[in-house]
Parts: structure tokens; sequence; C-alpha cells
């Protein structure tokens, strides 16, 4: 079952949820600081250990004080005008978020609209991907929830659900 709505990613009652990360596995701002923060120390620990995330890839960590038993860390890629390979790259951040789920067991997850933030990417190209990748992945999932921090994209996620 695919599922859209509006929330705090953090807050999530799910095995698995996404964070949009950097390269470096390194924290930041946006999606990223709020998981940190919520979280706890554990989880940065880890990401130290691991030691980074080349873009379009993931990775799997503890989930320390949150609910979800796991966290998958990816890092999209940046917006610079669409000749860099950012539709395969964002493709390939959806597609190795899910592999991992499913290697690791885990039946539910949660994504966040990744690399629409900082990153720039636009938001009803991304959405796109995002909801191709997650149709093509529903059978492998008792549930996968696209989390909207704002009410914009909660609307372009439902009109391209529509189309995808
Ligand atoms: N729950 C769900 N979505 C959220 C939350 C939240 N608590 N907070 C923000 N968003 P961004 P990126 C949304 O910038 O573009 C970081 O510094 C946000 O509104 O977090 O992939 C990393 O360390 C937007 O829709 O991630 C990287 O350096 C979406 O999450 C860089 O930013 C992604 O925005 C990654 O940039």
């Amino acid at each position: 079952m695919l599922v859209i709505k509006q929330g705090d990613i953090t807050k999530e009652e799910v095995d698995v949820i996404v964070n949009a990360a950097n390269t470096g596995l390194r924290g930041g701002g946006g999606v990223d600081g709020a998981i940190h923060r919520a979280a706890g120390p554990s989880v940065m620990q880890e990401c130290r250990k691991i030691g980074g995330c080349p873009t379009g890839q993931a990775v799997i960590t503890n989930a320390g004080n949150l609910k979800a038993k796991k966290i998958i860390h990816t890092a999209g890629p940046v917006w610079v005008g669409g000749r860099k390979n950012e539709p395969a790259l964002l493709r390939s951040a959806y597609e190795n978020c899910f592999r991992l789920a499913k290697e690791n067991g885990l039946r539910s997850i949660a994504f966040p609209a990744i690399s629409t933030g900082v990153y720039g990417y636009p938001i009803i190209e991304a959405t796109q991907i995002a909801l191709q990748v997650g149709k093509q992945y529903e059978k492998d999932f008792n549930e996968i929830r696209f989390i909207c921090f704002s009410e914009r994209d909660l609307k372009v996620y439902r009109k391209e659900f529509e189309t995808v």
C-alpha cells in the first residue's frame, strides 16, 4: 500500500524511515537535522563509523530514540539544471533505499521528499520519480509512506499520484 500524508517523519511509526543525508553523513539542516536531533547521538556515531555514502547510494543505521527500528540514509543529487544525471541519481537513491530495507526484512518504510529542499530538485519531477519507484516496490512492503512536510508538497504528491 502506498500512503501520502503530511507530517514530521521523525514521528512515523514504521519499521524504517529514510533520511535525506549528504555524502559525508555529517548531518545538516532540514530533515537530516530533525532526524539526528530526535534520534540522539547513537545514530551519528554509527554514521561516523560508516564514513560516507556516494550520491544515489544508501546505508542503514540504528534509529536511536525514534519509534522506527532503523534509519536508511541516502544522499540524493544536488540539482544543477538536470544535466548532471540528476534523474537517474534520484531514482537510484530511492531504489537503493527499497533494496536495503528489503534485505533487512523491513516491511514498512517512510520517505521524505529527497533532494527537494536544500538540494533544489524541482518538486514535481522529484515526486514523479519517488512515486514511480514506490509503485515498483509496492508488492514487497506492507506499507510505503511518503511524508510531505508542507501542504504544497502534499498537493503535488496527491496530484502526481493520479497520473504516475
Ligand atoms: N519530516 C519530513 N520532511 C521534512 C522534515 C521532517 N521533519 N524536515 C524537512 N523536511 P532537505 P535535501 C522536508 O533540505 O534537499 C541537509 O542539510 C523538506 O521540507 O532536508 O535532500 C542534508 O544534510 C523537503 O521537502 O533535504 C544535506 O546536506 C525535504 O524534507 C542536504 O540538506 C528534503 O529537504 C540534503 O538536501
